[in-house]
C-alpha cells in the first residue's frame, strides 16, 4: 500500500457515534448500508437513454464560470492560481532546456484552487451535522492527512449524466434577479413548473435559476462582497422536501450555497438545506452554475428539459469538485 492508501485504510472508522438522528425525510439505507452516491442511484441506463431523447436542437451550453481571480469567492477561499512551468518562449529565449530537443517547443501550466471555489458539486463529505455524514458515516472519516475515506467526490465519477429540468424561478416570478433573501419554497417551484409547461420525471436533475449571479461584481470591496453573499436568495427547507417527493437526483443553482443564505428559522439547525440534502437525503448540491444563456434559450423555445453531462473530476478523497457542466438541448 502507498502511504496515502495506508493512511486511508487506517482512517476507516466507518459508522457514527449515534449522536445524530436525521430530521424529517431521509434516505439512509435506501440503497444499502454502504451506499455512497445517494440519489444518483436513481439514474441508470434506462434513465440515461431517456435523457438522450430530450436532445432535440443539438445546442450545447456550458454552465461553468471562468475559473480565475475574478469569480465570486467567499473570503475563506483563496483565488485560483494559474502559472506556467515551461513555455515555448523559454525555448525561444534559449533557456537551457532549449538544447534538449532542438526545434521542439512546448507550454506546460499548473493550477491551484479551492475545490469549492467556482462552479462545482458539493459531495456528501462536504458537510456533516453532529459528527455525522450521509448514510450514517462518521465525520472522523474525513481527515486532513487522508482526505475523505468514504463519500469522496470520486465516487461520483460516472454520475451526473441524465435528464435535467431548468426551473427559471426568476423569470417565472417576474423578478430577475430574485430579491435578496427570497426563499424558494415548494409553492414557487410548483408555480414555476406550471408556467414553464414542463413536468419532473423521477430521477431528473434540477437547476434552479435565481438570476443573482449576474449581480456579482469582481471589483467590490470586502464589505460589499459579504453583503452580496449574505443576501443570496435560495431554496428553503420545503424545496428539499419537494425534491425528495419527486425523486430529484441532484439540484444546482446560480448561487453560492443553493439555500437561502440567512436561515428561514433562526432557531432551527444551521444550513438546513445543506444538512437536509447532503446529510439526510444524499442529494448532491451544485453551486455557482451559470444559467442565464440556457434560460434564455429555454424561454425562446419553451423547452426546459435537456440532457445534462456534469461528472466531477476524479480526485480521490476530495469533498467537492469544480466542473464544466454541459446542457445538451
Ligand atoms: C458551505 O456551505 C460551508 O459551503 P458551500 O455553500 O460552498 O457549499
Amino acid at each position: 500500500l502507498s502511504a496515502v492508501s495506508w493512511a486511508r485504510e487506517m482512517c476507516i472508522r466507518d459508522r457514527v457515534s449515534g449522536a445524530y438522528e436525521p430530521e424529517g425525510v431521509n434516505n439512509w439505507g435506501r440503497w444499502g448500508d454502504d451506499d455512497q452516491i445517494g440519489t444518483q442511484n436513481l439514474i441508470g441506463n434506462e434513465q440515461r437513454r431517456n435523457a438522450a431523447r430530450a436532445v432535440q436542437s443539438g445546442k450545447v451550453f456550458s454552465l461553468a464560470l471562468p475559473i480565475d481571480a475574478n469569480g465570486p469567492r467567499f473570503h475563506t477561499r483563496p483565488a485560483p492560481l494559474h502559472w506556467f512551468l515551461m513555455t515555448g518562449s523559454d525555448q525561444v529565449a534559449g533557456s537551457p532546456y532549449a538544447a534538449v530537443d532542438p526545434g521542439f517547443q512546448w507550454n506546460d501550466d499548473m493550477f491551484q484552487m479551492p475545490l469549492q471555489g467556482s462552479t462545482q458539486w458539493d459531495g456528501f463529505a462536504h458537510v456533516m451535522y453532529q459528527d455525522t455524514m450521509y448514510n450514517g458515516y462518521w465525520a472522523g472519516n474525513v481527515t486532513a492527512f487522508g482526505g475523505a475515506s468514504v463519500l469522496g467526490i470520486d465516487k461520483h465519477r460516472e454520475n451526473f449524466v441524465g435528464r435535467c429540468v431548468l426551473l427559471d424561478v426568476a423569470r417565472s416570478e417576474g423578478l430577475d434577479p430574485l430579491e435578496r433573501l427570497t426563499v424558494i419554497d415548494r409553492a414557487m417551484i410548483e408555480r414555476c413548473l406550471e408556467r414553464h409547461g414542463t413536468t419532473i420525471e423521477p430521477c431528473d436533475m434540477v437547476l434552479v435559476r435565481t438570476g443573482y449571479l449576474a449581480l456579482w461584481d469582481s471589483t467590490w470591496s470586502p464589505d460589499e462582497v459579504m453583503y452580496y453573499f449574505s443576501g443570496s436568495p435560495g431554496l428553503g427547507v420545503s424545496a428539499v422536501y419537494w425534491c425528495n417527493d419527486n425523486d430529484v437526483s441532484a439540484v444546482a443553482t446560480d448561487t453560492i450555497a443553493v439555500e437561502v443564505f440567512q436561515p428561514e428559522d433562526p432557531d432551527a439547525r444551521r444550513y438546513p438545506v445543506h444538512v437536509g440534502a447532503l446529510v439526510d437525503l444524499g442529494l448532491p448540491l451544485g453551486e455557482f452554475w451559470v444559467l442565464d444563456e440556457l434560460a434564455a434559450d429555454c424561454a425562446d423555445d419553451s423547452r426546459y428539459e435537456f440532457m445534462l453531462v456534469a461528472p466531477p473530476l476524479n480526485i480521490p478523497g476530495a469533498v467537492g469538485s469544480p466542473i464544466n457542466p454541459i446542457a445538451l438541448k
